[in-house]
C-alpha cells in the first residue's frame, strides 16, 4: 500500500481559509487534517470539513453528464456522454449568441473560493462571447464598498495579533460558527484577561460565550456606532492627536453624532440608555490606556437596507479613538484587499468583442431578472444560465420568484455540480464537478494574510471534470481558438498575483505548491501612522467620493425597509423581524445532504422568544408556519430567550427538497439591496408566525 500527504486548501466560503494535509492510500483520499505548522490553521478544522472525504465519496455525488427527462424542477435526468453534453450546450449557446451574446449569463458564487476553478476560466470563455456580467453581491458588497468609502480597501488588523487584544467586541458576527480560528485566538486573549463584548440580535454560539450580550434590533447598527461617536466625542473619549493626522472631516462627524444622542440610539436600537452608555465607555476607556481594542465586524451588520452605512459608522470608531495605534486593535472586516490578484491575466477581460458593452445583472435579483421580458433598460430576455459554483434556488432571496424563473420553459440552463441539489433539479444539462481533493487551485483569503495552494490529491472521480476542463472543452467545441484556452490550470495560477506588489514579491507557484501558504509582506499595524488608502490618504469621516456617488458623505443611520419602526403598515399584517444566518453544520447550502451533518442539526427550526410565543400560543416542539408576503415555509418552534423579543431566527441554508414542506427562509427573503454596493437584505424581513395544528 502507497500513503502519501498531499498540501490542500479549504475551499469554501469561510474566511480561516484553512491549510489541509489530505491522506491518500493507493490512490484514495482517507484523511483531511489541519496543517499543524501553518500559522492559523494550527492542526484545526471544523467539523464539516473534516469529514471532507465523506462528502468527495458520497454515493450521490454526481458522476456522469445527465440530460433532463422530466419536468424543470422535477428532478429526472438520464445518462448521456460528455460529447452529447457539450454538443448540446455548444449548439445552444452558439444559437443564442449568434442573435444577442448577452442573453446568455454566468452565475456562480463561492461554491469554491479558489480563484482558478473559481472565475478564471469560466471568465475567459463569457468573455469571449460577450456574455452578460453578473455581479457578485450575495454576500460581501454593501460592507466592501462602505469600508472602502471610509479606510479605503479591505484590509485591517492581522489575525495573528487577535490574542494580544485587551478588548473585541464581536459585531454582527458569530465566529464559533463561521470564524473558528478568529475564536481560538479570540479565546486566548480571554484567558489573558480581555473582555469579550457581543453585539447580536440573538444569542448566538459566541454571544452566548462572551463577557456581555448587547441585542439590539437587526439593522440598527449604524445607529449604535453613532450613539457610540456621541458619548466618545462628549465625553472626550477620543484621541485628538490621531484625529488630526489621520483622519479627514471630523468637525463634520461630530455634528452628525451629537444627533444620536444615549436616548435616541437607544430608542431605535432597542435597547437601555446604559447599554449604550456603557458600550461607548468600555470602548473608550480601553482606547486611551492604550490597550488593544479590537472590533470584529462582519456579515451580520451587513444584511439590511442600511448595511453600508452600518459598515461605514463601524468602521470610523477606530479611527476616532486612535484604535489603530496598536497592532492587536483597530477592525477586521474583510483581508481580502490585501491580495494583488492580477485578474486581468486570469479573466481576460480583454477577449470581450469589441462591439460589445455587456450589461451587469445583479445575482441578488436574480428572480425577478429571470422573470423579465427584453426591454430597452434590461436588455434581451435572460435565454441561457450557466450556474457552477452556487445553489441560487437554495440561497438566492424571494425564492419562489427565482424558482419560477428557473423553471421556464424557454430558458437553457446548465448546471455543473457536484450533487443534485434543488437548483440542479431545473438544469436541461447537469454536469459532474470535481471537488477541492480533485482538482489543482492557488486561492486568496478575507480571513488571514497567506496565499494558499491546493495540490490535486486524487483523480477525479468518474466522468466528472473540473470547472476549467469543463470550460476549456466548452470553448474549443465553440470553435474559440484563443490560446488562453489552452492554459494549463498550473499555468493560471501561476498569473494569480502581481510579483512587482511588494505584498506578493515571495510568490512563485511551484514552491507555493510545494510548501502550501505563503505569508504576504504586511505590517503589523497597517494604520498605525495613517496610510489609508482612501483618495485622502486618510480615514475619511467625510467622504467626497460618497458624495459625488450620491450618497450622503458623512456615516448616517438607514433604516431597513422592513421593521416595525419603519414600515408600522406592513408589521401590522408581520410584526416579527426574521434572520436566518448560517447553522454551524452547514456552509451556506452545502453539507446539508451529509446525513451526519444534517442530523446534528435535526430539522429546520425557528426560535423566538417566549413573550413572542405566548402570544401566539406557540410551544417548543410546535410545528409552525411562518410567513409574509412573499411565501410560507414551515418549521419547528424553540421558544427561547436566545432570540430577543421581537426576532425570529431560522438557522440556514435548508436543502428544499431536503425541508419537510419543500421550502427554506429564502422565500421569505426579499430581492431589495442594500444602501450600497448592490447587496442582499437577507435580514431585512417582517414575517409573522403561527402554530399548525397537528394532522
Ligand atoms: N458553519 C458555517 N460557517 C460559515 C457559513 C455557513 O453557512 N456555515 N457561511 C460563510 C459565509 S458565506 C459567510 S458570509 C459568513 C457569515 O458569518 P458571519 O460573518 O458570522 O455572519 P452571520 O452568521 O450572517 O451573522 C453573524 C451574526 O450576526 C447576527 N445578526 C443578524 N442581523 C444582525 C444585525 O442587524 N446586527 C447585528 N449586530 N447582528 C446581526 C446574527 O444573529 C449572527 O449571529 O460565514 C461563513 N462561514
Ligand atoms: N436566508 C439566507 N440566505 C443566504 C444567506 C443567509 O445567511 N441566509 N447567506 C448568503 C451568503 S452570505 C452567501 S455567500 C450565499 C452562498 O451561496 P452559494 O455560493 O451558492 O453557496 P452554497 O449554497 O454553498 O452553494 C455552492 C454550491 O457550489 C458547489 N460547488 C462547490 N465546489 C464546486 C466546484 O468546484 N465546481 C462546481 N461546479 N460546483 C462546486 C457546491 O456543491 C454547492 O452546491 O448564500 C446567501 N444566502
Ligand atoms: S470551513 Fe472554515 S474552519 Fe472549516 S476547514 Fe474550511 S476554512 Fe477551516
Ligand atoms: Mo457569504
Amino acid at each position: 500500500m502507497t500513503t502519501t500527504i498531499v498540501r490542500g486548501v479549504c475551499p469554501h466560503d469561510c474566511p480561516d481559509t484553512c491549510a489541509l494535509l489530505v491522506t491518500v492510500q493507493d490512490g484514495v483520499a482517507t484523511e483531511v487534517r489541519g496543517d499543524p505548522d501553518h500559522p492559523t490553521t494550527a492542526g484545526v478544522l471544523c467539523t464539516k470539513v473534516a469529514r471532507y472525504t465523506e462528502r468527495t465519496y458520497h454515493r450521490e455525488r454526481l458522476l456522469y453528464p445527465r440530460k433532463r427527462v422530466g419536468k424543470k424542477g422535477e428532478g429526472k435526468f438520464v445518462r448521456i456522454s460528455w460529447d452529447e453534453a457539450l454538443d448540446t450546450i455548444a449548439d445552444k449557446l452558439g444559437a443564442i449568441a449568434a442573435r444577442n451574446p448577452q442573453a446568455i449569463l454566468p452565475y456562480s458564487y463561492a461554491g469554491t473560493c479558489g480563484l482558478v476553478q473559481g472565475e478564471a476560466m469560466a471568465q475567459r470563455f463569457f468573455h469571449r462571447i460577450g456574455a452578460s456580467f453578473l455581479d457578485r453581491t450575495i454576500c460581501a458588497t454593501a460592507g466592501a464598498t462602505a469600508y472602502k468609502y471610509t479606510v479605503g480597501a479591505s484590509i485591517g488588523t492581522d489575525l495573528e495579533q487577535v490574542q494580544h487584544a485587551r478588548l473585541i467586541l464581536i459585531w454582527g458576527s458569530n465566529p464559533i460558527v463561521s470564524n473558528l480560528h478568529f475564536w481560538a485566538r479570540a479565546q486566548e486573549a480571554k484567558r489573558a484577561g480581555a473582555k469579550i463584548i457581543a453585539i447580536d440580535p440573538y444569542r448566538s454560539l459566541t454571544a452566548e460565550k462572551c463577557h456581555q450580550h448587547i441585542a439590539p434590533l437587526p439593522g440598527t447598527d449604524a445607529a449604535l456606532a453613532l450613539g457610540l461617536m456621541h458619548v466618545l466625542i462628549r465625553e472626550e473619549l477620543i484621541d485628538r492627536d490621531y484625529i488630526a493626522k489621520y483622519t479627514l472631516g471630523f468637525e463634520a462627524l461630530a455634528e452628525r453624532a451629537l444627533l444620536w444622542t444615549p436616548e435616541r440610539t437607544a430608542a431605535t436600537c432597542g435597547l437601555r440608555v446604559d447599554e449604550v452608555l456603557q458600550l461607548a465607555r468600555d470602548y473608550g476607556t480601553s482606547c486611551q490606556r492604550g490597550d488593544a481594542t479590537l472590533i470584529r465586524l462582519n456579515y451580520g451588520v451587513q444584511r439590511t437596507h442600511g448595511g453600508g452605512m452600518a459598515v461605514r459608522s463601524i468602521a470610523c470608531l477606530p479611527a476616532l479613538t486612535g484604535a489603530w495605534r496598536q497592532a492587536a486593535g483597530g477592525a477586521m472586516l474583510s483581508l481580502s484587499g490585501a491580495f494583488p490578484k492580477d485578474n486581468d491575466a486570469m479573466e481576460r477581460p480583454d477577449l470581450i468583442p469589441a462591439h460589445i458593452h455587456p450589461r451587469t445583472i445583479n445575482m441578488t435579483s436574480i428572480g425577478d431578472d429571470l422573470l423579465r421580458e427584453a426591454g430597452l433598460e434590461f436588455g434581451p430576455k435572460i435565454e441561457a444560465l450557466i450556474v457552477y459554483n452556487s445553489n441560487p434556488v437554495a440561497i438566492a432571496p424571494d425564492s419562489d420568484k427565482v424558482a419560477l424563473g428557473f423553471a421556464r420553459e424557454d430558458l437553457f440552463t446548465v448546471v455543473l455540480e457536484h450533487f443534485q441539489t434543488d437548483t440542479a433539479d431545473y438544469a436541461d444539462i447537469l454536469l459532474p464537478a470535481t471537488t477541492q481533493l480533485e482538482h489543482t487551485d492557488v486561492h486568496t483569503t478575507y480571513g488571514h494574510y497567506y496565499m494558499m495552494a491546493n495540490n490535486a490529491a486524487i483523480a477525479p472521480l468518474g466522468e466528472s471534470k473540473s470547472n476549467t476542463d469543463f470550460f476549456r472543452l466548452l470553448a474549443k467545441k465553440m470553435g474559440f481558438t484563443d490560446h488562453c484556452f489552452d492554459d494549463t490550470d498550473d499555468q493560471i495560477a501561476a498569473r494569480a498575483f502581481r510579483t512587482d506588489d511588494v505584498k506578493a514579491v515571495h510568490f512563485d507557484w511551484e514552491s507555493l505548491k510545494k510548501k502550501g501558504w505563503q505569508k504576504l509582506n504586511m505590517p503589523d499595524a497597517p494604520f498605525a501612522e495613517g496610510g489609508f488608502l482612501t483618495p485622502s490618504g486618510k480615514c475619511e469621516f467625510y467622504s467626497e467620493q460618497m458624495r459625488k456617488d450620491g450618497l450622503d458623505p458623512l456615516p448616517d443611520y438607514v433604516a431597513p425597509y422592513e421593521s416595525v419602526a419603519s414600515n408600522p403598515q406592513l408589521a401590522k399584517k408581520f410584526p416579527l423581524a426574521m434572520i436566518s444566518p448560517p447553522a454551524r453544520n452547514f456552509m451556506n447550502s452545502t453539507f446539508v445532504n451529509v446525513k451526519s451533518l444534517r442530523d446534528t442539526e435535526g430539522e429546520p427550526h425557528v426560535d423566538l422568544h417566549p413573550d413572542d410565543a405566548r402570544d401566539r400560543a406557540i410551544q417548543t416542539g410546535d410545528m409552525v408556519r411562518v410567513f409574509n408576503h412573499r411565501g410560507s415555509m414551515q418549521a419547528r418552534a424553540r421558544v427561547t430567550d436566545k432570540a430577543r423579543v421581537g426576532l425570529v431566527v431560522g438557522l440556514s441554508i435548508w436543502w428544499k427538497k431536503l425541508a419537510g414542506d419543500g421550502q427554506n427562509a429564502n422565500v421569505l427573503t426579499s430581492q431589495k439591496l442594500t444602501d450600497m454596493g448592490g447587496g442582499a437584505t437577507f435580514y431585512d424581513v417582517l414575517v409573522e408566525v403561527e402554530k399548525l395544528e397537528p394532522v
